[in-house]
């Protein structure tokens, strides 16, 4: 167990679909990630030296064969926390403890901690640490609960090369995965984010980050894995305006403000950004009311915005959401209307889907409204709610006719160059 005295080994794994017995993710709304989710790259680099720390990701294939180590860590999002139990039984049951952490569990303690001999809540940087030295000790605690999100100055870099072996290299992929803030100052009642890490955007100083992009492969885009990258708009300026002399090529997540800052907009265009994931989510505004992004988003504007987002090479990854409270049949004609008439490049196209954790979730419980739990379907592809409008059903049915129509649409464009989805 604790080789006191030897080299402790540790085992990561990110947690993939628990396909046996789960639901296979819909074809052509979901593709293999191209880049790494970075949650156990830090976890990795935040484990002391002279202990032995491995990675696997399951994005790419699940783990066939037990990987032999004192202590397995396991990661994952709500979809994938079936295949994190499993694992975590199993391992377990071998005798290795096992340590669960990451977005779903954070949320569901109690079931979560009846697979493990510890479950870390929030963001875990500087626990894990301080978890590893109790382990040593033998004195492992159930919780840990990260009551302070951390600072990210002198952030260490994440252990990309652990993933490095796996799948994310081109031709399947890129490595460069980097982070530059925390956070995000909107609060959309769907969305995990701000609960998880914080409304109070957290900046990464950005001599650190192009620091870290200039040890990354050269040729291949860097994906910023912030969740607006443009949440701090001056801050972002400073960013773009520091990538210029490198000409990277570059995609992110952030809001469809960019497109209301013509100085913001350029500077992306003109550091390399070659695509944005946009949530653009309806095109009802009292949708847009009811999901608390009407500070953010202007339903009247949205032609207009990708209008401006084109004109300067971007291409667009347009994220929305389908089973929202005002949505009746019209809302799968209205998307697709909009995808063909704004010609977006890559529509992704969810269902309404309760997160633990997030303002919906508590209001459909509260509601008796949450009909399905089992976690394999918490993939955005299928109804595990009762929606206000149509039965769950045919919320399914045609968000699949949906999907269909979209990508002949998609394949009809035929014009991705470049795309983080
Ligand atoms: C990058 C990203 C992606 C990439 C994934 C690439 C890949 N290789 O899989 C892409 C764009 C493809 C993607 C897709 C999806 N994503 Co996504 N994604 C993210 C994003 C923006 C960053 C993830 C990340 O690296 N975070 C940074 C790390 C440091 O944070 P972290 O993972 O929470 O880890 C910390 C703690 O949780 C904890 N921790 C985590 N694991 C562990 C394990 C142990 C043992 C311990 C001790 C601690 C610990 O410590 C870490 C360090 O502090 C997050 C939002 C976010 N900010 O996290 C959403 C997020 C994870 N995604 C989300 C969702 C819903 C999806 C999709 C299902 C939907 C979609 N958008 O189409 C798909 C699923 C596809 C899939 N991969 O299976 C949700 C998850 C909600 C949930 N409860 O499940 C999030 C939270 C966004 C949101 N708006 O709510 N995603
Ligand atoms: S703007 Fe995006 S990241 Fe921010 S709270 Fe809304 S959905 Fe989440």
């Amino acid at each position: 167990m604790k080789r006191l005295g030897g080299e402790l080994k540790v085992l990561l794994i990110n947690a993939g679909i628990d396909n046996k017995e789960g639901e296979p993710i819909i074809e052509g709304n979901r593709t293999r990630p191209l880049f790494p989710m970075l949650a156990l790259p830090y976890l990795a680099a935040y484990t002391p030296p002279h202990i032995d720390v491995q990675i696997y990701d399951e994005a790419h294939g699940l783990l066939e064969h037990i990987i032999d180590a004192d202590l397995v860590g396991i990661s994952g999002m709500t979809m994938h926390a079936r295949r994190m139990y499993q694992l975590a039984d199993e391992y377990r049951q071998l005798g290795m403890p096992v340590v669960l952490g990451g977005i779903h569990v954070t949320y569901m303690n109690q079931e979560a901690s009846e697979h493990a001999d510890a479950v870390v809540q929030g963001e875990a940087e500087q626990l894990w640490p301080l978890l590893l030295e109790d382990f040593q000790k033998g004195e492992l605690k159930k919780c840990y609960h990260a009551a302070i999100a951390p600072d990210l100055h002198n952030v260490p870099h994440p252990r990309l090369d652990l993933v490095a072996g796996i799948a994310y290299r081109p031709p399947n992929g890129f490595l460069n995965s980097v982070m530059s803030t925390r956070g995000c100052p909107h609060n959309c009642n769907f969305c995990c984010v701000t609960k998880m890490f914080g409304r109070k955007l957290r900046l990464r100083p950005i001599d650190q980050v192009i620091e870290e992009i200039l040890t990354l492969p050269q040729k291949t885009p860097v994906f910023f894995n912030d969740d607006n990258l443009i949440g701090n708009t001056k801050y972002a300026k400073e960013l773009f305006r520091a990538l210029l002399p490198y000409r990277k090529r570059w995609g992110s997540q952030m809001s469809l403000k960019i497109a209301e800052d013509d100085e913001l907009l350029k500077l992306a265009a003109r550091s390399g950004c070659a695509s944005v994931f946009l949530g653009i989510e309806s095109m009802n505004r009292n949708n847009i009311v009811a999901i608390n992004k009407k500070s953010v988003n202007n339903v009247d504007h949205y032609m207009d915005a990708v209008r401006k987002i084109h004109d300067v090479g971007i291409e667009i990854i347009g994220s929305f959401i389908v089973g929202l409270d005002d949505d009746d049949d019209g809302v799968f004609e209205d998307i697709y209307d909009f995808v063909d008439k704004s010609k977006i490049e890559v529509p992704l196209v969810g269902i309404l889907t309760p997160f633990p954790g997030t303002d919906i979730y508590y209001q459909f419980e509260k509601q008796g409204r949450i009909i399905d739990t089992n976690w394999n379907k918490y993939n955005l592809a299928h109804t595990v709610f009762r929606p206000n409008k149509m039965t769950p059903e045919h919320l399914d049915i045609k968000y699949n006719e949906l999907i269909k129509h979209l990508n002949r649409l998609r394949f009809r464009n035929d014009i991705i160059r470049f795309s983080i989805s």
